[in-house]
């Protein structure tokens, strides 16, 4: 029997040939073997034979090579959140992954290196838990903890652990009626780039860029959790408004979006900018036109309680109704103007026609 350091002895024995048998420890593969200083053949597995001991003399060096098994594995950013690791999913770093035998006691604990890999070796066969720490800021694809029967020899099991972060959108677009909400109608602003900095749950310092689409939608992916802005890339190109927090909160200030906390995994949508209106002021009066001559002649009375109307396409931008004289405020060109009948809240045919602004 070996000692717990894998040495063993014979004493006291007579001079004369020999042979040395080792019994395979089952949880372990076989490794190499050597013959030690009295000589001897390896004849056949763990079978040492035709060792030569001459009186008085002390051999040494008989040697039987065992393999522990392997494992190996990465812990890895799931972005496409399907629980498999494919080509172009890179790896995270720093994790702390812990094998436990059936008895839950620690047999090594190990951390992933920047490639998010890691592995156990020199591990006899046997069954075992291997535990995932949970990283800060990420969700989980598949499950923290996986057990698997280790056996001696053959390739070593692969343990992948996928974690999942979180995205922040929204949309770059034209706020013609100042509400601070993306309305059916208002223009977008494509390929308007928007920065996302902050400092993730692991303490880490993130930056990403990214560009509206062809709907004036942007969004940042994998976004671990953490605490964020978003802002127009320096220089702006134009200026814009930030005009809403969105769905996981912050603070909308002049031009950015700030103190976002986003959590693990989470998507947060409606992160809005717009462009700062350009305010104008239009008024005008709306008049009983008695002699149909287009113009306010001194004895036409004005009609107060219609109703006018000022649209952008089919976007209706604000609403006023009229006393002797009301102004409307325009944050748009090619915008147009329509009448209610105070009464029936008919529109009438035809455009109103101003008569300054
Ligand atoms: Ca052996
Ligand atoms: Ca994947
Ligand atoms: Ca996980
Ligand atoms: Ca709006």
């Amino acid at each position: 029997m070996a000692s717990a350091t894998g040495d063993f002895s014979f004493t006291d024995v007579l001079s004369g040939t020999y042979t040395l048998t080792e019994s395979q420890p089952p949880t372990y593969a076989q490794g190499t073997n050597a013959a030690g200083t009295a000589g001897g053949t390896l004849a056949s597995t763990d079978v040492i034979s035709n060792i030569s001991l001459l009186p008085g003399n002390a051999a040494t060096g008989y040697l039987y090579g065992e393999r522990g098994q392997s494992i190996t594995g990465h812990v890895w950013l799931d972005s496409n959140r399907n629980g498999t690791l494919d080509a172009g999913e890179g790896g995270i770093s720093a994790v702390t992954v812990t094998l436990r035998d059936s008895s839950n006691s620690v047999v090594a604990t190990t951390v992933t290196s920047a490639d998010g890999s890691y592995d156990f070796s020199n591990i006899p066969a046997g069954h075992y838990n291997v535990v995932e720490t949970q990283p800060a800021g990420y969700g989980s694809s598949n499950p923290d903890t996986v057990a698997l029967d280790l056996t001696a020899g053959g390739a070593p099991p692969v343990v992948n652990f996928g974690d999942t972060a979180g995205s922040l959108s929204g949309s770059v677009y034209t706020d013609a009626n100042g509400n601070n909400q993306r309305d059916p109608g208002e223009r977008e602003w494509r390929a308007y780039r928007l920065q996302l900095s902050g400092t993730d749950a692991r303490g880490k310092s993130v930056t990403k860029t990214t560009t509206t689409a062809q709907d004036g939608g942007y969004s940042f992916k994998d976004v671990v959790g953490g605490t964020y802005s978003i802002a127009e890339t320096q220089p702006p190109i134009t200026p814009l408004a930030a005009k809403s927090a969105g769905t996981a909160g912050g603070v909308a200030s002049t031009n950015l979006i700030g103190a976002i906390p986003l959590g693990a995994a989470v998507d947060a949508v409606n992160y809005l900018f717009a462009e700062h209106g350009a305010a104008g002021a239009l008024s005008g009066t709306v008049w009983r036109d008695a002699n149909h001559n287009r113009a306010r002649d001194s004895n036409e009375d004005l009609l107060s309680n219609w109703i006018v109307e000022l649209y952008q396409g089919a976007l209706l931008l604000q609403s006023v109704t009229t006393d002797t004289k009301r102004s409307l405020r325009v944050r748009q060109r090619n915008t147009r103007k329509r009448l209610r009948d105070p009464l029936s809240r008919a529109h009438q045919p035809g455009g109103l026609r101003d008569t300054g602004h």
